[in-house]
Order: C-alpha cells, then structure tokens, then sequence
C-alpha cells in the first residue's frame, strides 16, 4: 500500500476521533477546524480549545488509537498529516491554539508565525495587536509573540525564513537556534547558526527587543515603528531585516520603506512573499 493511502488512513483516525471515540472529547469538538476567510486569529486572549484527537503512533491498519493533542506540527507530522493547512496544537499547559502547519518546505512540520503575500493585511498596529496576534492563518498574519514564545520557550529550536521577490525568484535563511523570551524581556530575540541563500540579515536584530509603534523598545533616539519604519520588529536602530514593514504591490522603494531584507535585494527592494516559521530541534 502507498505511503498516500497510509497518510489517508491517518486523516480517518483523527477525523473519528473528533466525533467521538475520545473519552474527553466534549461538544466543542464537533468539526475539525478549517481555514476560511473569517478566521481571525483571537485576540487579546484566545478561548480556549478542547479538541481531542484519536490518532496513532503509527499509520499502519493495526495500530491501537490513543487519545493525543499534538504539541506542534512536527507532532502533526509525525502522525503522518503531510497536508499544508491549519492544525490546532498544545504546546504546554496553557490553551490549545491553532497554528498553520507547512509540512512541504525542507522536511515539513514548520509552525508559521508570519506570513505576507498581498498586502490584504495592515501590519502597521499597536503592541497589544502584535503580542496576540492578527490577520487570517490562510493568508496574511502574525501569530503572535506570546505564542511565539511558548512555541520556542523550551528545547533548541529551528528558525526558517522563505522570501519571494515579483519576479518568482526565491531565497530562504535558517537558523539552527531561535527562542523568543517572554513578555518581561519585552520578547526579546535570541536567533544564531545561520544557513542559507538569502543572507543573514537577522545578526543586526539578536538580542534586540520587540518594538511596535506604541511601545518603544529599539535603540533609536526616535521611535522607529511610529515615526520612521511601520511596522512592528526586534529593531535596533532601526534595521538589516524588516519583514513587518509596509506591503507594496511593486517592488521599487524609497529607501528602506516597505518589506526589506537587506541581504538579498537591499534598500530599495520591497519583497512580495516573505513566511517566518519555526520547529522544534
Ligand atoms: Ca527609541
């Protein structure tokens, strides 16, 4: 049998489990969450998420079902789901939440926690906006620094950087260590071991805290995300890499105005994709 119908097989598990066959499953889990259009991601505080999934260790026709709630998309793909899209997980004792899963790029399981595709989202918000989270999981978001930190909080974990330019052209950066601290150290950036095609534009921003527009924590004598730069970022004065900043439909920019990444298309080049996403070591 091939590895597709096994994967296959692995959807069924789960999607019996959302009906039923869990012993604390309860009435939220009554569909398996899907991407749509309205799905804003919750904020300031998510409710919280009661799924239970009946699923397997192991994809075989004899495997004995346990009751698990991944703890990321690794997890995710462990269980054999090798489909992009939207997954809840529970990455420690605090409410499940839903993240979407990359499990194609360079070994799937990737947790995405940024994306820009089309300028359909303003990044240009407070910091209450970008500590929860804003935007749609299927299409344009920030995930959210408190997630971000729970997601990278414990263990060694893996940063990845995909970038697309107007011209299909692509390059990526990665990073073999990556953590955001909590919001004491204003979550505060620790990113090393780069690897890649894209340049390393993020050395200028370890250790930098996070800064958006009315919560200045950059080395600026200004404030580089209200007056200068909007958008969000770990700036320092201000910055190598601004994947936050403001979306153009055209790639020519006035310097440093749009969704830089200075190693790859310098000043003046305002990318068209750019997705950040982590995963566990
Ligand atoms: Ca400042």
């Amino acid at each position: 049998m091939s590895l597709f119908w096994y994967s296959m097989m692995a959807v069924v598990l789960i999607i019996n489990a959302v009906n039923g066959n869990c012993p604390e499953d309860d009435d939220t889990s009554s569909s398996f969450p899907s991407p749509t259009s309205s799905s804003l991601i919750p904020s300031p505080t998510p409710g919280p998420v009661t799924y239970q999934f009946f699923s397997s260790s192991n994809t075989s026709v004899n495997a004995q079902p346990v009751c698990v709630m991944p703890v990321d998309c690794k997890a995710w793909k462990d269980l054999g789901i090798t489909k992009n899209g939207v997954y809840p997980i529970k990455p420690d004792n605090g409410a499940a939440f839903q993240v979407y899963c990359d499990m194609e790029t360079d070994g799937g399981g990737w947790i995405i926690f940024q994306r820009r595709k089309d300028g359909s989202v303003d990044f240009n918000r407070n910091w209450v906006d970008y500590e929860y989270g804003f935007g749609d999981l299927a299409g344009e978001f920030w995930l959210g620094l408190s997630k971000i930190h729970r997601l990278t909080k414990e263990g060694s974990n893996t940063l990845r950087v995909d970038l697309g330019d107007f011209d299909a052209n692509t390059a990526y950066a990665k990073f073999s260590s990556f953590n955001i601290g909590g919001s004491t150290t204003k979550y505060v950036l620790s990113v090393g071991g780069y690897s890649g095609t894209a340049g390393n534009s993020l050395i200028d921003h370890n250790g930098r805290k996070f800064s958006a527009r009315d919560n200045d924590n950059d080395n600026n004598s200004g404030n580089c995300a209200r007056d200068i730069y909007p958008g969000g970022w770990w700036f320092n004065s201000c910055f190598v890499a601004h994947l936050n900043g403001v979306y153009h439909q055209n790639p020519s920019i006035s310097y440093a105005k749009g969704v830089v990444w200075y190693n790859w298309k310098g000043w003046y080049y305002s990318l068209k994709f750019t997705e950040m996403k982590t995963r566990a070591n």
